[in-house]
């Protein structure tokens, strides 16, 4: 029985495109991803996790009983093939597999995708669309992206920490905050570990996590999700500029690991490279009121003290080939732990970082407010319970530090670097309004 040899018995189809030689016989394990019968012939492609490769069945030259499974067997079932490696200009990639024996391990009912469904069929049946080769693709540059951000803090001793997800007081304002009952107490889903990663700088000073983060966004767009992948950095004596220093050179790093190892994907994505290739830090910045008076000359009314939307932002992205950030709101638009800015006290030294080609924010950070009175102010000013914050205002009592953090929507980098329109295939498992998709 072909399904009881050892793992390491098996080839891996990208292996056999890099390594396989004419005449050389494999063992391959997947999944049906294409079958095609012509005549005697039956055209198998084989797909595992590192590629697709044709499998061609003669009926000739098989024994009867191999000849009727490869008849039997059905799109996306799972099976086991024994074959010889064969040079062929028609085949994907110039090699196929001459097919000597088959067994079928799981057989599949007919696949109830076949091409041109809806997107909303396709997010109904997102467990079986998952193996597409689009989201396998964008799963991949994915994990480069998380991987290049690891590399990135370890290298620059930063230390990984692990905030809680369930939480006693909100961070980015009640709207949109899940509600969970904690033991007969109110407890909150995590927007952001920004606060806990604050509490650590005092002893660790530069600190990193990834946690999922939790936004009952009231409408569905193409770049909100319920529940979204969140890197967060915080670091003591830390100033704005030093933060968004930080932001930066993370994109370039990504950006060029991205660009290092998953070519391929990006090419399967139909995602065009120049612009990620030019990426280059410092990237440019402009102040909130720039960004106001810009967007007045493109003929976008805008009053200023007005949050920038979706609308805004994509307008905004005109006008850049690279990322870009935008600096010093007015106070009234950010979160109360934001610290004013010295010489105008109606604005905040917070960023946002923005991803070209009409994708808009990636990163939002900010220097916190580092001073008691201030922060009590700003927390009753914002219509909080100071009760609430009464761990977060210690810190400022403590041994108060300058600081600054910020966070990335991991998903939104991704949609950005892969040319997604949706961020729905930034996720696995997305999470909507009313809707979790399975
Ligand atoms: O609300 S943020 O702008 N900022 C914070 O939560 C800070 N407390 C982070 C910090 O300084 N530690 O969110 C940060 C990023 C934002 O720029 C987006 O890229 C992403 O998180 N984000 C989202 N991604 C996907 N879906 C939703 N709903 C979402 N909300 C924010």
């Amino acid at each position: 029985m072909l399904i009881l040899m050892t793992n390491n018995t098996f080839t891996k189809v990208r292996e056999v495109f890099k390594n396989g030689a004419p005449g050389e016989k494999v063992l391959l394990r997947g999944w049906v991803h294409r079958k095609m019968e012509v005549k005697n012939r039956v055209f198998l492609v084989l797909r595992d996790s590192t590629g697709t490769i044709q499998c061609v069945v003669h009926k000739d030259s098989v024994p009867e009983s191999v000849w009727s499974k490869a008849k039997a067997i059905t799109r996306e079932s799972s099976f086991i093939v024994e074959g010889v490696v064969k040079p062929d200009k028609r085949a994907p990639g110039g090699l196929e597999i001459t097919v000597s024996n088959i067994e079928i391990v799981g057989i599949s009912s007919i696949f109830p995708i076949f091409g041109r469904e809806s997107v909303e069929y396709l997010l109904d049946n997102r467990h079986l669309w998952i193996r597409s080769r689009k989201l396998t693709a964008v799963f991949k540059v994915k994990h480069t992206v998380l991987d290049a951000c690891r590399e990135f803090f370890l290298k620059r001793g930063w230390w990984e920490v692990t905030p809680p997800i369930i939480t006693m007081s909100a961070c980015e304002g009640g709207a949109t905050l899940f509600e969970l009952n904690y033991f007969g107490e109110k407890a909150y889903l995590s927007q952001s570990a920004q606060l806990y990663l604050e509490v650590l700088i005092y002893s660790l000073e530069k600190v990193w996590a990834i946690t999922p983060s939790f936004r009952a966004e009231k409408s569905r767009t193409r770049r909100h999700l319920s529940e979204y992948t969140h890197l967060e950095a915080e670091a003591s004596w830390y100033n704005m500029e030093d933060m968004m220093r930080v932001t930066e050179d993370l994109i370039h790093h990504v950006v060029k690991r991205v660009l290092e190892e998953r070519l391929e994907e990006l090419e399967f994505l139909g995602r065009k490279t120049e612009l990620l290739e030019d990426l280059k830090p410092p990237f440019p910045r402009i102040t909130y009121d720039e960004a106001i008076d810009v967007l007045r000359r493109q003929g976008l009314p805008i009053d200023w003290g007005e949050d920038l939307g979706a609308d805004e932002e994509r307008k905004l992205t005109e006008n850049f080939d690279t990322p870009f950030f935008i600096t010093l709101f007015p106070k009234k638009i950010k979160a109360f732990y934001m610290k004013l800015c010295p010489s105008n006290p109606e604005l905040v030294l917070g960023f946002d970082m923005l991803a070209p080609e009409g994708y808009g924010e990636i990163i939002g950070g900010s220097q916190r407010e580092d001073d008691y009175d201030n922060l009590l102010a700003r927390i009753i000013e914002a219509g909080l319970n100071p009760e609430e914050y009464k761990w977060y205002l210690d810190l400022r009592k403590y041994g108060s530090v300058p600081h600054s953090g910020f966070g990335l929507g991991v998903e939104r980098l991704v949609m950005w670097i892969t040319g997604l329109d949706h961020i729905r295939d930034a996720t696995p498992f997305p999470r909507f309004r009313e809707r979790a998709y399975p």
